[in-house]
């Protein structure tokens, strides 16, 4: 894993490769010129893991689309991570199901939705995006392409998990889905859905997202994160969103691809973020959840907003090594 002391150890390197990435950025720095790259942005505390991940293939001039994958295995398989993949929070029949999505260089784009017993729902996406005609696969053809791709079926319900769903069935004798309460970072008990963006050494940009959802959601229900354009955006030259949080309200202004928008005419990663906050505000008299967009351009520049407190944003780039920084928000 590289970790703050392996970072050092590059950064001393980089004198040493002469033209590296890392020259490169410290080069752009002072002059400020060009795009600050390689980077990596993700969402939450648990994409601190995930970024070391991403930035092993970024720091090694690998393509951002390799480290988005790399990245958000890690807390797919991270039972701990309790609202993405292995170990996430089944919905209210008991049940585990994942949707992710991955986003390329040339928008080109691959998805799956409500995923059941595999572990790396995103390198499933990455297989619909590159060994099928489509972009979406959900439920049981989801899971027969998986197979045929060679991914093993498992029970993902650990028994953590399914002890907070009898705790939550006993306190919801109805089985309503409650709405998802807005996230707080307190080690462990509410992570969320991770999203993350990379620019590689080249300026090429990807995205991907994957989630378990909303916990105790309806069987059947899939969220914003596998949507590509509510969950994740990739606008070739311009920039990449991605979005979590409740995700009905996301989908609704189809989130992610209306920040890239705001991009694409002209507005800083923050700015975008924050017009598309207000927009989901402005749609609903709700005011105690969670939704945040974080957005990083072709240029290196991240931005990050959030309706709530409590949204982090974990960065990787080779300027400050790994750290986690908390998103503006409006209440
Ligand atoms: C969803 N946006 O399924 C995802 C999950 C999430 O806070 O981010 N929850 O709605």
């Amino acid at each position: 894993m590289n970790n703050r002391r392996n970072f050092l150890k590059l950064s001393a390197l980089a004198g040493t490769f002469g033209s590296g990435v890392l020259t490169a950025c410290a080069a752009n720095a002072s002059t400020g010129g060009t795009a600050r790259k390689p980077v990596v942005v993700s969402t939450w505390k648990h994409g601190q893991p995930a970024n070391e991940a991403a930035w092993e293939v970024l720091s090694q001039d690998g393509p951002a689309l390799d480290a988005v994958e790399a990245g958000v295995r890690v807390p797919e398989a991270d039972p701990a991570v309790r609202t993405v993949g292995y170990g996430g929070r089944p919905d209210r029949a008991g049940t585990v199901s994942l949707d992710a999505c991955i986003m390329d260089a040339n928008g080109q784009a691959g998805a799956v939705a409500y995923l059941e017993r595999i572990m790396h729902p995103v390198s499933v996406a990455r297989k619909v995006k590159e060994e099928t005609p489509h972009v979406m696969l959900v439920g049981e053809g989801a899971l027969e392409f998986a197979q045929s791709q060679g991914f093993e079926k498992q029970d993902l319900l650990t028994e953590a998990a399914r002890e907070e769903w009898e705790q939550w069935k006993q306190e919801h004798p109805d089985l309503v889905p409650s709405a998802p309460e807005a996230n707080i970072e307190d080690e462990g008990a509410n992570h969320d859905t991770i999203g993350m963006l990379a620019l590689d050494a080249q300026g090429n940009l990807s995205g991907a997202c994957t989630t378990s959802g909303t916990a105790w959601k309806m069987p059947g229900r899939v969220g914003d994160s596998p949507l590509i354009g509510s969950g994740l955006y990739v606008e070739p030259g311009v920039g990449a969103a991605c979005a979590t949080g409740w995700g009905e309200h996301i989908i609704r202004v189809v989130g992610a691809h209306a920040v890239v928008e705001r991009m694409r005419q002209g507005a800083a990663p923050e700015a975008a973020c924050r017009a598309i906050v207000d927009r989901v505000l402005a749609r609903t008299d709700a005011t105690d959840f969670q939704v945040g967009f974080l957005a990083l351009n072709t240029r290196g520049e991240v931005g990050a907003y959030s309706v709530q407190s409590g949204f982090d944003v974990a960065r990787y780039d080779a300027e400050g090594g790994n750290r986690l920084t908390e998103a503006p928000h409006r209440r």
